[in-house]
């Protein structure tokens, strides 16, 4: 038995005897993930302090993110160190079943898919011994916790994260820095987040940022009895990381969001400029040639103006500092949604952060002399995605698709002002993740028929085409069988329904928005369940059509859509009629760790969303790598994904961007509303009262048919790709029933998956746009 183990074992008793005075077999939940948690942390402490020394004197890179959705660490730390199994055993022989840590909630610092992504580049850099380093912020509260209550509607709660402690973290205060505004100056105190790499001895940090007063406590207003004000500057330091903005892709103009935004921005360069200063003396001329830092979207695009800043506050001209700052910053842009854009309004901005307001102006005067025509500034309001591909070296998509989107339309000027900084970098996931630990049974298929090494070098995984014959279908079909058990265990214990894991399950998880197409998905469903009744589809294989979302707290429209679908659900999972044939299940609270029960189970993966508007998606690649075949336009990164498993194998419809294109100006939703019966039938139980519905899917509808006085109808193209959309469905539905002929195409899928795994991606980032190599430890 490993050496490493025994220690960490015994340490976690330590540690529960002491801190709680309890043994193994009597801790809750909590209490052994603090303990074991502990362990670790000190069971890695060397190879961490050392990955950091070895890396002082090279070239590194930062992420900058503002947001990092990790999920539950102590499982995916424990695969990573390689010890995952011999430590349940190990607990197992003392009566206790690592299971219970599935009760630990997920650190859910982040929204969706960009937070989702910053955290596979962090296991990614560290897997392939990249010098990558993250910053971030320490919200209090992480994303709210979603539930739905009778009438189907979605309620939040606060996410209090660290409430049992938070055992994967050390608080660095000697490391703490200042952050002034104009009427008041808060502590930045970081915390420290240990990123243990796969099947190497490196571990890269990642730190995070809380915000505390200078003074906790003001003691002339607490002597003088006014016990509120005394406690004004602590909550008010405290209140700018306190939540996590549930908001993804519509942009809001929030003073306290500038706040979080310039403090990650200003507390982090101020680190980097104090590492420079010890590894590389003072002339800070040379900060580009050794750090690198990538802007995740323009959530930390303030960083740019303030390093401008830092950099003459030590003497250094502007133009100089404009050279350093180009040199050093990158950008991504993971969105091509108008309204998700950042645009502050300057009154706005210099109120909170004024010299800021100063630096931008005078990069956008610098701009405006070299390329009239182009701007960061206009009508009074800054753009941060100007800003940040004036003063970067490169800017990138996240798809092939995308990045093309992004030159011909969105930047099209920036484009053709530097065609040189457009580059392409496709999203990738972390197999170690969504492979090695959420699908231990599907790794183990892979290594007899491939060897071992595929979850560090996925491109072994295509060893596995070679080997696609009856044999391995079958074997891969008993597999997803498991995986769809497990799954309906954890169903029926968190939403109480009893699915069956003979249906085929298709599933849309991802966050709720209108461009994403949950409607039109549950339109399906409707369209299907009256065909049922109507005896139209007499070989409709089962199928349990499955969501998970969450709507930003504030988007009427998507939440509106959420209570439809759950009643929906309820009207179709309480008619006999079609029990045996239908079950729609909203799962509340999806996250991480839901995904990573979801996943493996599925044998459709719903990527429906118009051409053209997902910028790449990465829940689609989790699920190819867990073989389901993608239900999907030619969108983001589906385009590549059927292009590498074969469009054969994949469910591809609906109308592509040029068509979309050629169409969108003339195009009239009424028009095929009034020229397809199923579809109106399905669209009318919106006002129609076959399902209960109220004035918000009223207003659905409208939108869908009549349009509103900001959009035209159908802004999504709903109407426009349903009858190619339920073809595509109702197909996959009958090449279910050839069972090995359908699990040709789930294993082509898992077998094609190469490309999607962020090792990739990191290693392209590395090469193309950090120019920074792999460090040996
Ligand atoms: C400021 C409001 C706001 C919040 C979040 C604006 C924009 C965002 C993000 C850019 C939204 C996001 O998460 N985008 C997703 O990024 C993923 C990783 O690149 C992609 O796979 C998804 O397609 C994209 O929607």
């Amino acid at each position: 038995m490993n050496n490493n183990c025994l220690n960490i074992l015994k340490w976690t008793e330590a540690q529960l005897k002491y801190t709680y005075d309890v043994s193994l077999q009597q801790a809750t939940p909590q209490e052994l993930h603090e303990a074991l948690g502990q362990a670790v942390m000190m069971a890695i402490s060397d190879d961490w302090s050392r990955s950091k020394k070895t890396r002082m004197p090279n070239r590194k890179a930062y992420y900058f993110s503002a947001e990092y959705l990790i999920g539950r660490l102590v499982y995916s730390n424990l695969f990573n160190l390689g010890i995952l199994d011999e430590m349940k055993e190990l607990f197992a022989q003392r009566g206790v079943d690592l299971a219970i840590l599935e009760d630990i909630e997920d650190d859910a610092l982040g929204n969706g898919g960009l937070g989702r992504l910053a955290a596979c580049f962090l296991d990614s850099a560290a897997s392939t011994n990249i010098p990558l380093s993250g910053y971030g912020l320490r919200y209090k509260f992480g994303l709210f916790k979603q539930s739905f209550d009778a009438e189907g509607n979605q309620v939040e709660n606060a996410d209090d994260w660290t409430k049992f402690g938070d055992p994967w973290s050390f608080r660095r205060y000697n490391h703490t820095v200042k952050v002034k505004f104009p009427d008041h100056t808060v502590l930045a105190v970081p915390y420290d987040v240990p990123i243990i790499g796969y099947d190497t001895s490196n571990v890269g940090t990642l730190r995070l940022w809380q915000c505390e007063a200078e003074e906790e406590l003001d003691f002339n207003a607490f002597n003088n009895q006014d016990y509120l004000r005394a406690l004004d500057a602590k909550n008010k330091a405290e209140d700018i990381t306190r939540v996590l903005y549930p908001n993804d892709s519509t942009w809001e103009g929030k003073r306290l969001r500038i706040k979080q935004q310039y403090v990650l921005s200003s507390a982090s360069l101020q680190d980097m400029l104090r590492t420079f200063k010890i590894a590389h003396g003072n002339d800070l001329s040379r900060f580009a040639e050794f750090y690198a830092v990538q802007l995740n979207d323009t959530h930390p695009a303030m960083s740019i103006p303030e390093l401008i800043r830092l950099l003459m506050a030590e003497g250094m001209s502007f133009d100089d500092a404009f050279n350093v700052a180009q040199k050093t910053f990158s950008y991504t842009n993971h969105t091509v949604m108008g309204e998700a854009l950042e645009k502050w309004p300057l009154d706005l901005m210099r109120s909170v952060v004024p010299e800021i307001v100063d630096i931008i102006c005078r990069i956008d005067e610098k701009l405006k002399w070299e390329h009239p025509g182009l701007f960061i500034v206009k009508d009074n309001t800054a753009h941060m995605a100007n800003l940040s591909i004036y003063v970067g070296s490169y800017i990138n998509g996240v798809a092939e698709i995308h990045s093309q989107i992004l030159k011909d339309d969105c930047f099209k000027d920036w484009y053709y002002a530097f065609p040189e900084r457009f580059q392409n970098k496709t999203n990738g996931i972390t197999p170690r993740r969504w492979l090695g630990l959420c699908n231990p049974e599907l790794t183990e298929m892979i290594r007899q028929h491939v060897g071992t090494g595929f979850l560090k070098n996925l491109e072994l995984i295509g060893g596995l085409k070679d080997q696609i014959n009856n044999g391995t279908i079958v074997e891969f079909n008993a597999v997803k069988r498991k995986k769809k058990e497990q799954l309906c265990a954890v169903i029926a214990k968190h939403e109480g329904v009893m699915l069956n894991p003979d249906f085929i399950f298709d599933v849309q998880v991802k966050r709720l928005h209108e461009y994403k197409r949950q409607l039109m998905n549950i339109l399906s469903i409707v369209d299907i369940y009256f065909r049922l009744k109507e005896g139209r589809l007499p070989d409709f294989h089962p199928t349990v059509y499955l969501f998970g979302a969450k709507s930003a707290p504030g988007y009427a429209r998507a939440k509106a859509i959420i209570r439809y679908i759950n009643r929906v659900a309820k009207m179709i999972n309480n008619d006999p009629a079609v029990a045996d044939k239908l079950k729609v299940v909203f799962v509340q609270n999806y996250n991480c760790s839901y995904a990573e029960h979801i996943i493996p189970a599925a044998d459709i993966s719903e990527q429906i969303s118009p051409a053209g508007t997902e910028a790449s998606g990465t829940g689609n690649m989790k699920l190819m790598l867990n073989g389901a075949v993608t239900l999907g336009t030619l969108d983001g990164a589906n385009v590549e994904i059927a292009q590498e498993a074969g469009k054969e194998n994949e469910y591809i419809f609906g109308h592509t961007v040029e068509q979309i294109n050629a169409v969108k100006d003339t195009y009239r939703s009424r028009d095929i509303y009034d020229s397809n019966p199923d579809l109106r039938r399905a669209i009318n139980t919106l006002v129609d009262g076959t399902v209960p519905t109220d004035d918000a899917q009223r207003e659905l509808f409208h939108a869908l048919l009549d349009g509103t006085s900001w959009h035209k109808a159908d802004h999504y193209f709903v109407l426009l790709d349903y009858a190619s959309y339920l073809d595509a469905k109702l197909q996959a539905n009958r090449d279910y029933a050839d069972r090995l002929a359908f699990g040709r195409k789930c294993l082509m899928n898992v077998a094609s998956a190469a490309k999607f795994s962020s090792d990739r991606t990191i290693r392209q980032y590395a090469e193309e746009i950090w120019h920074i190599t792999p460090t040996q430890y």
